[in-house]
């Protein structure tokens, strides 16, 4: 019904910059010297601080910063904005938002690279939003997760629409301002089927069916980059023999094997294996995955978290694996969120971060978008 959509679509948005504002504190430590007390230690914090009375924080506490969030939510929030304000997709008021955003508050932790593309965009004056990231490494484009991070309103704003094959469109545009390498793009596609399929879910997650999904839709849009890739190459040299496809040619649907393992798995897997296997790097494809396994896994009984629900599960689990934690819990957090709903998210963490009453409104936003545009 109406409301279960409403509080998903919140859920989705403010789920994410909870992952941020939560996760940014351990970005760049090994799992090792994370662990899951001192997760709980933070969160704890944060909880001391709220007073059910008034729904805020205590009056100590009020003076306190807000957590505040990264590079990962303002640009969500860009790309949540530019899509409400054009009520569609508009490539240079997207990237002129992206590059303001950051000239006006550069220190939100951003990438190395990205910053050459938000100065080439400004200097153009916006006129090819899409150039200054296709000349990133060298014509490489960059592999990062900056795309897949920021990715959330996008599945909001074309859920009506209910076609894969549109969202996946919509997400490539939008991913391609910043970020142009086929990983970046599929990784970020990859996350948008995530967040959509945990909107049309209910009730129990079933990691199966969930996992099939994902990497059915995936292998899809693989499979078409691998034939644009293959049939370039074959005009560029004469007499390339037909090869056998290899899991090279569909890296994501290919790791959505190792996503149901995990998550599926009587125990917990070892923190080394998914570290190793999955990763907890910025690239996207170390990082997406871990993201959507979090979630799945979360689903399960983790030691230590028995008395927290899934969706605080899912942010914990996922902060505890290190590395790129602000970008793995965003997106996990954006996928759990999306799944369980707002009313999953507790009160105390939603009065301590920076961010959530805007993401609460661009929900309604895109909802009422959503709802109107049929
Ligand atoms: N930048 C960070 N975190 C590290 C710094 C803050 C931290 N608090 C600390 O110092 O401890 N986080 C943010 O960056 C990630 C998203 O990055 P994005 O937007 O993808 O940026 P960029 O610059 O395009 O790519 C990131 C780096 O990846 C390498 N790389 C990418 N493509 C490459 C290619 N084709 N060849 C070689 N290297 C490539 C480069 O090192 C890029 O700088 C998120 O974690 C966000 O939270
Ligand atoms: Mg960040
Ligand atoms: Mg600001
Ligand atoms: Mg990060």
């Amino acid at each position: 019904s109406k409301n279960v959509l409403l509080s998903k679509f919140k859920g989705a948005l403010v789920g994410a910059v909870l992952g941020d504002c939560i996760g940014s504190e351990f970005e760049g430590l090994w799992a090792k010297s994370i662990g899951v007390e001192k997760v709980l230690k933070s969160i704890g914090k944060l909880e001391s601080e709220y007073d059910p009375a008034t729904d805020g924080r205590k009056a100590d506490k009020q003076d306190m910063l807000l957590r505040d969030y990264t590079d990962d939510t303002a640009m969500a929030r860009s790309v949540a904005q530019s899509l409400i304000e054009n009520k569609g997709f508009d490539a240079k008021h997207m990237a002129k938002m992206f590059s303001e955003e950051y000239f006006k508050d550069p220190y939100r932790g951003y990438g190395g690279s990205i910053i050459t593309v938000f100065s080439k965009l400004k200097d153009a004056e916006f006129a090819d939003p899409y150039k200054p990231a296709a000349e990133q490494f060298d014509g490489e484009g960059s592999y990062g997760n900056g795309g897949a991070m920021r990715i959330v309103p996008a599945p909001l704003f074309a859920y009506r629409q209910n076609d894969v094959q549109h969202l996946t469109e919509l997400v490539e545009q939008i991913t391609k301002i910043t970020h142009s390498h086929p990983s970046a793009i599929n990784g970020a596609i990859f996350q948008s089927f995530a967040v959509d399929l945990a909107l049309r879910g209910s009730k129990e997650v079933d990691t199966g069916a969930f996992c099939d999904e994902l990497q059915k839709r995936i292998m899809e849009r693989e499979k078409k980059v691998t034939e644009k890739i293959k049939k370039r190459k074959l005009e560029e040299v004469e007499a390339e023999e037909d090869k056998e496809a290899t899991p090279f040619d569909f890296p994501y649907a290919s790791i959505t094997d190792d996503i149901r393992k995990y998550a599926l798995q009587d125990d917990l897997p070892s923190t080394e294996e998914i570290t190793g296997n999955l990763g907890t790097d910025i690239s996207a494809y170390r990082s997406v995955p871990t993201a959507v396994y979090s979630f799945l896994r979360a689903s399960k009984h983790i030691d230590k978290l028995e008395d927290r629900n899934s969706f605080e599960k899912t942010i914990i689990y996922a902060i505890t694996l290190g590395g790129d934690t602000d970008t793995i819990a965003t997106m996990a957090g954006a996928i759990a969120g999306a799944w369980y709903g707002i009313e999953a998210i507790p009160k105390s963490w939603q009065a301590s971060c920076e961010s959530v009453e805007d993401a609460l409104k661009f929900a309604e936003q895109l909802y009422e978008l959503s709802s109107t545009s049929e």
